[in-house]
């Protein structure tokens, strides 16, 4: 009953008051509108993960090389209708890869190879991209996958974070290889010239990866010749010796990297062939194999230059003009190898001459073009000597003068041009001497003159004393002076003996010491070694003052440098016997006299005679 009440009164209502249809429409038309709004926010939020728009596209090959660049772009939208704060793009560049740039620096911020870009504020519908490239690392293994993981998107609406993932599908496989196609396999002789025995060749293997991946478990072998002995410890790298090989394992090779293996080896030095000395050196990497080798020829060489000359004076002693010298040559092969053509040229020194037919007749003969021998000789082995002689003459033209005969011989060989030690001998000169005894009746009337030459040429044999006695009995010391121009200085003398003074003692007066000063002054200008003889005994009449004019004598040599021949002491000794008249020599005066003069003159000669 309530209820039929209530009703009736509503029904009552709304007949009464028409206001409650609007009210209603405007609460429905409300409703409407926010239940559209909310649909409308439901079906298009702020969005990416629409694909066709959110992606990442890349010019990634299937196949990639080391160090080739890759560029990734990453696309979004915002596919809803509403803004989001806070865009951001993260990943990871991948794995081998180094990132080089993007053109997106200001937003990007880049922590060890993970990108961020900070995009910001999306607006609905709002479509953008990022990009960035990398490189791929070299050296890389072959077969390595290049793969970019995908990127996370994040960003805020309100006070929430959203994220999204966009997955990639970029994956790229690399092809690399190592390259060890650069070997090198080099010898070098240390102590450069040609390779001789006992020599030190040092083997360099070189070996560069020029590819663009790293090579692993690389092996090194060097074969030996049989002509050369290891030296163990100049091996480099840890590398083997073993069975006439040097081997090295290496780990790895890396690339751009050139690294050198090396060793030395000595030339055998009993070997009697030109050998050619190789090496054969492989290396080995996985199925490849490189093999080089070199050679280097080994030089053997004949060596003469020990050989010699020799002089000999076939008579001994001193080397006269006219005598024979004996030549002999001794050429020595102490070398490798046997000399197969050798010439020996021995010009003929000046001041001397060839003894005809005297030379060994092996090989030889006469060339003009030197005025000297030339033999030409074969086969001189190892360790084998050979001797050659001739024979020459020192020329007569040498008998004045003296000289040096050297010889510069030498000899031609395979192993070039050997000058052989020179060799000289002294040629002595013969003597020739003038000499003038000037004087009285104690040279006129005497042969001591005649005496002391023989002595001279006794003594000394290779010299020829022209002696001349010039003197007249009676003379005095003026008679001397006024004929020494004309009768001695003509003769040129190296030697002038002077005696007078006998005749100038006495009561006449004579002018001795003016006249004897004269004789010597004009024979020291003319460059001759002067002697006075003293006078007496003299047992005459009126002449005992004879000491009295020895003293001028003496007085004189000394003023002008001349020597004083002291005969009055021997002849004193037996005035009786040496004298025949008390003044004049007997034939025994003569001789004492001869051998005192000799005994003083020759302290003035050298060696074969010759002034000194
Ligand atoms: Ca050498
Ligand atoms: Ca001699
Ligand atoms: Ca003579």
């Amino acid at each position: 009953m309530v209820i039929e009440k209530m009703y009736k009164r509503f029904l009552k209502y709304i007949k009464d008051d028409k206001r409650w249809i609007y009210l209603t429409v405007i609460f429905i038309l409300v409703v409407m509108a926010s239940f559209f709004t909310y649909y409308y926010l439901k079906i298009y939020p702020p969005n990416f993960s629409d694909e066709r728009f959110n992606f990442i596209s890349g010019n990634t090959n299937e196949y990639s090389k080391p160090g080739d660049q890759i560029t990734y772009i990453i696309n979004y939208k915002n596919t809803g209708k509403k803004v989001v704060e806070d865009f951001a793009i993260e990943l990871k560049i991948p794995e081998h890869t180094v990132f080089i740039s993007s053109n997106n620096n200001e937003i990007l911020k880049n922590t060890n190879g993970k990108l961020a870009f900070e995009v910001g504020n999306v607006k609905g519908n709002e479509t953008g991209a990022v990009n960035f490239i990398v490189e791929v690392e070299k050296p890389l293994d072959n077969g390595t996958l290049i793969k970019l993981d995908g990127t996370k998107f994040s960003y805020k609406i309100g006070k929430d974070t959203l994220n999204n993932n966009i997955n990639a599908d970029l994956i790229s496989t690399v092809e690399s290889s190592p390259n060890l196609s650069n070997f090198k396999l080099e010898a070098v002789d240390e102590n450069g010239g040609v390779l001789r025995l006992g020599d030190v060749t040092q083997y360099k293997l070189i070996v560069e990866n020029t590819g663009d991946m790293d090579a692993a478990n690389v092996e090194i072998k060097s074969n030996l010749s049989e002509y050369v002995d290891i030296i163990e410890n100049s091996i480099t790298d840890s590398g083997e010796y073993k069975d006439s090989s040097v081997l090295w394992s290496v780990d790895s090779i890396e690339i751009n990297k050139p690294e050198t293996f090396s060793f030395k080896v000595t030339v055998k030095d009993n070997l009697s062939g030109e050998e050619l000395i190789a090496n054969k050196s492989t290396l080995k990497y996985g199925p490849n194999i490189i093999e080089k080798s070199v050679e280097e020829k080994l030089s053997l060489f004949s060596d003469l230059t020990t050989s010699e000359a020799f002089l000999y004076d076939a008579n001994g002693r001193e080397l006269w003009p006219g005598e024979t010298i004996n030549v002999k040559i001794i050429i020595r092969n102490t070398g490798e190898k046997t000399e197969r053509g050798y010439r020996v040229i021995c010009p003929i020194p000046a001041g001397a001459t060839y003894i005809s037919k005297s030379g060994t007749p092996e090989g030889i003969s006469w060339s003009d073009d030197i005025r000297g021998l030339i033999w030409d000789l074969k086969e001189l082995e190892i360790g084998e000597e050979k001797e050659i002689t001739f024979k020459m003459k020192a020329n007569e033209d040498l008998v004045n003068s003296g000289g040096v005969i050297t010889i510069h011989f030498k000899i031609e060989s395979s192993n070039g041009e050997i000058e052989l030690p020179s060799k000289s001998m002294n040629v002595r000169g013969n003597v020739n001497m003038t000499i003038v005894a000037m004087g009285d009746s104690l040279i006129a009337k005497s042969n001591w003159v005649q005496t002391f030459d023989e002595l001279l040429e006794a003594n000394y044999s290779y010299a020829d004393y022209n002696t001349i006695a010039s003197a007249k009995s009676g003379e005095m010391a003026r008679d001397g002076n006024a004929r020494f121009d004309s009768t001695v200085a003509v003769h040129n003398p190296e030697i002038v003996i002077i005696a007078y003074g006998t005749n100038d003692v006495g009561p006449r007066s004579s002018g001795f010491t003016a006249n004897l000063e004269s004789i010597v002054s004009k024979a020291k200008s003319l460059g001759a070694r002067v002697f006075i003889n003293l006078i007496g005994p003299i047992n005459w009449p009126n002449k005992e003052n004879y000491p009295d004019y020895n003293n001028e004598i003496r007085r004189i040599a000394a003023k002008y440098g001349a020597v004083v021949i002291d005969v009055l002491t021997p002849l004193s000794q037996n005035p009786g016997g040496y004298l025949s008249d008390g003044i004049h020599y007997s034939s025994a005066g003569a001789s004492v006299v001869a051998h005192t003069v000799f005994s003083y003159v020759s302290q003035y000669l050298g060696d074969i005679g010759q002034r000194l």
